[in-house]
């Protein structure tokens, strides 16, 4: 079958103009996802983390630069690209390519540090990379995305991009500017659901628009390429203008507007796409690059869309594409294309069904912003030399508690949030999951990398014992660790029970005195000032028991705050194995127990499993 045998046909296939009434206007929410004049834009960072040390180092933005991560470059700016300078290259060829680069590498954690330092040469041996400065700058960029924005929806989609959701406020700017969509009156002769009256005849496009072409006679005037129409002012195709264009250029210009307050308030370049999805404004937002805001006109799509190579489209590139372009022969989309809807779902399974709707240009996947609940931290490394000894393991342990303590510190000044628990993660040559194990993680007021590490050296001894106790078992296997990873879990609001024993964690730790504790707070014993050890005491607010907790006189409030951190984590745990043991949903633990992933396993899944899925059933 031929999708675009007839003009009907094909208006039907791509639903490029369909019928739009004063309730899409008005209530733009009711129709959700398939409202007609819906307006999505993606906002990409040109060569986000080369900008980001560009402006920290005020290095003039048309130098070459490139950002290092041990040997291999991890961003490179445009007039390094200029050199022929890609992410690929190697740093030296890169050298000799551009011999005047300014070449940063990026931060890292070093042992006994507790912060991420610009070191000049660090080694991937015993530093740890440090991603902080990106990430503070992306929460920067999305602020100011909300900020200038404030009815549209914004969705975080990586460190250096979002979605906006511009239908809200298109809408608004719609019905100011054109009297004639003015809500149905009980006088109207009009209705809800009537049709809007005919859209005007031209469009004034905002001059940072490049139109993506409608077809091949508008293109590549200039000999170019891919080259698309520059917006002169009005609209540039012979195209009929309708309501759905109207408000793409609406949402055009507060694009522009958001992206302006990016470059006047960072100083950052981007690149974005608008379109009537989330699918396609990703798509072309990189059809011209850098510092460009590309346009897809309902019109443009099929056009544009079939002479893309379909590999190219996310989801596409990795073994469905291969197997899609093994068996239909296809390269551009147009290839496929001849797959109608049941075809594909006999051969590929119900849900490829998205497969070929984003062939089609369709997408009806929502812009939310992620809800800050079950968020997590983790920091990792990759281990270029193995763990194999106890004696191996603290170094890396306090670089990663390190990075965790600066941002949690980070995330608690905009708001007291606090994870409820902190997971262990190690991979070991020939096991093939990783390990893991986690524990609550109370509340101190004073957050310090070191209050981490005694945390986690302890789910360290659970999860792989000591040198000694390996020793002496006959079925431990040698130690030999590649990955080990360190997350906070569900970092949100604190709550009533956690802040309950703020004061026992806090720097007003208590030194001797003669109060006895309260429940869910620490007091001290009342030990005599001559001795070394002090007993502190905690009482449990779950089941009442009081605990005593030794900790050192000369302890600073760091380490004092670790050590009753370690013993109350302990009994924490207690209450936690009694939990899981009911739930008998969760264990944790090494290898094998271990039945579906907790809150405290990180297991990224990928879109792709799910069709995936179908071919192997296939
Ligand atoms: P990208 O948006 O993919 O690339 P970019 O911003 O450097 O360049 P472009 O202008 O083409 O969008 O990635 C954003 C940042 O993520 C990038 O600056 C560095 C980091 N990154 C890596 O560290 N490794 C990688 O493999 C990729 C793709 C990105
Ligand atoms: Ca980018
Ligand atoms: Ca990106």
């Amino acid at each position: 079958m031929d999708p675009f045998r007839g003009k009907a046909q094909e208006k039907d296939e791509w639903n490029l103009s369909p019928t739009v009434t004063y309730r899409h206007v008005h209530s733009p929410q009711s129709a959700g996802v398939h409202n007609p004049l819906r307006i999505i834009g993606l906002i990409d960072m040109d060569a986000f983390y080369a900008q980001c040390e560009q402006r920290r180092l005020d290095i003039d933005p048309t130098l070459p630069v490139v950002v290092l991560q041990w040997d291999s470059l991890i961003a490179v700016n445009y007039p390094a690209r200029k050199f022929g300078i890609a992410r690929m290259t190697k740093l030296k060829e890169a050298q000799k390519m551009c011999p005047n680069l300014v070449v940063v590498h990026v931060a890292t954690y070093k042992d006994g540090e507790n912060e991420a330092k610009y070191h000049p040469n660090p080694d991937n041996k015993s530093y740890k990379v440090s991603l902080d400065l990106y990430r503070r700058e992306s929460t920067k960029i999305i602020n100011i995305f909300k900020s200038t924005l404030p009815t549209a929806e914004v969705e975080k989609a990586s460190v250096d991009e979002a979605f906006i959701d511009f239908t809200v406020p298109v809408q608004q700017i719609l019905v100011e500017r054109y009297p004639e969509l003015a809500a149905p009156t009980p006088s109207s002769s009009y209705h809800m659901d009537s049709e809007l009256p005919l859209p005007p005849l031209d469009i004034s496009w905002h001059p940072s628009c490049n139109l993506v072409p409608i077809g091949p006679e508008e293109e590549g005037k200039e000999g170019e390429e891919d080259s698309s129409t520059s917006a002169s002012g009005t609209s540039t195709s012979k195209q009929v203008v309708t309501w759905q264009d109207v408000a793409l250029s609406i949402g055009a210009e507060l694009l522009f507007k958001v992206r302006n307050e990016i470059l006047q308030n960072l100083g950052y370049t981007t690149s974005a796409g608008i379109a009537r999805n989330k699918f396609l404004a990703k798509l072309v937002a990189s059809y011209r690059k850098p510092a460009s805001q590309n346009v897809l006109a309902n019109a443009a799509i099929p056009h544009y869309l079939k002479s893309m190579p379909f590999q190219k489209i996310r989801f596409l590139g990795g073994k469905l594409g291969a197997v899609l372009a093994e068996e239909y022969e296809a390269k551009t989309v147009a290839d496929l294309l001849s797959i109608d809807l049941t075809e594909m779902q006999t051969k590929f399974g119900p849900d490829s069904i998205w497969v070929y709707q984003v062939l089609r240009g369709i997408d009806h996947s929502e812009v939310k912003e992620k809800p800050p609940v079950n968020k997590s931290m983790l920091a990792s490394k990759n281990l270029p030399t193995p763990i194999r000894k106890d004696g191996d393991t603290l170094q890396w342990i306090r670089v990663l508690c390190a990075e965790l303590a600066v941002r949690l510190n980070e995330a608690r000044e905009a708001g007291t949030v606090w994870p409820k628990t902190i997971a262990l993660h190690t991979k070991q040559v020939g096991e093939s999951a990783p390990r893991s194990k986690q524990a609550p993680f109370p509340f101190v007021r004073e957050l310090t990398g070191d209050v981490i590490v005694a945390a986690a050296m302890k789910l360290w001894k659970e999860l792989h014992g000591t040198d000694a106790e390996r020793a002496t078992n006959p079925n431990a296997p040698n130690m030999k660790i590649i990955n080990i990873a360190i997350a906070f879990t569900g970092v949100e609001a604190l709550e009533q029970g956690q802040r309950g024993i703020e004061g026992f964690f806090g720097p007003n730790l208590p030194g001797p005195s003669k109060t006895r504790p309260n429940i869910g707070q620490i007091a001290e014993d009342p030990t005599p000032e001559e001795d070394t050890e002090i007993s502190v005491d905690y009482t449990c607010p779950k089941c009442s028991k009081t605990i005593s907790v030794s900790v050192q006189r000369d302890d600073d409030a760091e380490m004092r705050a670790a050590r009753i951190h370690a013993v109350k984590a302990e009994h924490e745990d207690f209450h936690f194995a009694q939990e899981l043991s009911r739930q008998d949903k969760l264990v944790i633990g090494g290898g094998k127990r271990r039945r579906s992933p907790g809150p405290g396993t990180v297991k990224k899944r990928k879109k792709d499993d799910g069709i995936l899925g179908y071919f192997q059933k296939k």
